[in-house]
């Protein structure tokens, strides 16, 4: 059986009687140095994000605040995850497409990227999408 598109990983926790911290580095739950950070927030109702592939990117996505649902494709496989917690984080590689849904109002997700941004990059046709995946 092939492995699962959805890379979960655990991110350390450093908390004490004050709270919570969590802590994502390289060499720990980072598998690459971070060139670039971002985070989707204040998303409307109803709306879904993504739709996309990226060629080279790789990313940790975190869900810092509430909760979004992400799918992966690979040309053959969908699965799907719903992050709900700080304290994992969705691994994506290159060569998948990704969509973002159900995201809960007060959503905060985080990307984290080892490229800065690059429109080249992004592969935003689902069709061109599956003949890549298959070339
Ligand atoms: C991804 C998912 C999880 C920039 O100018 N710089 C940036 O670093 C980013 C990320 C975006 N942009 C511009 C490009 C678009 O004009 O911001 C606009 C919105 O980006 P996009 O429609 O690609 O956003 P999402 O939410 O569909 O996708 C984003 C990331 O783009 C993408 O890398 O994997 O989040």
């Amino acid at each position: 059986m092939s492995a699962s598109l959805i890379q979960l990983v655990d991110i350390p926790q450093r908390g004490d009687a004050r709270g919570q911290l969590s802590v994502a580095e390289l060499g720990g739950v980072l598998p690459f140095a971070v060139r670039r950070a971002y985070w989707i927030h204040g998303t409307k109702p109803g709306v879904s994000r993504g739709f996309h592939a990226h060629r080279q990117l790789r990313q940790l996505c975190v869900c810092v605040a509430g909760s979004v649902r992400i799918s992966l494709f690979d040309g053959a496989r969908e699965e799907s995850v719903m992050l709900a917690t700080a304290t994992q984080g969705l691994l994506i590689g290159p060569g998948l497409w990704r969509e973002m849904h159900d995201f809960s109002p007060d959503c905060v997700l985080m990307v984290f990227a080892d490229a800065e941004y690059a429109e080249s990059d992004y592969i935003r046709d689902r069709e061109q999408f599956i003949k890549h995946a298959q070339a």
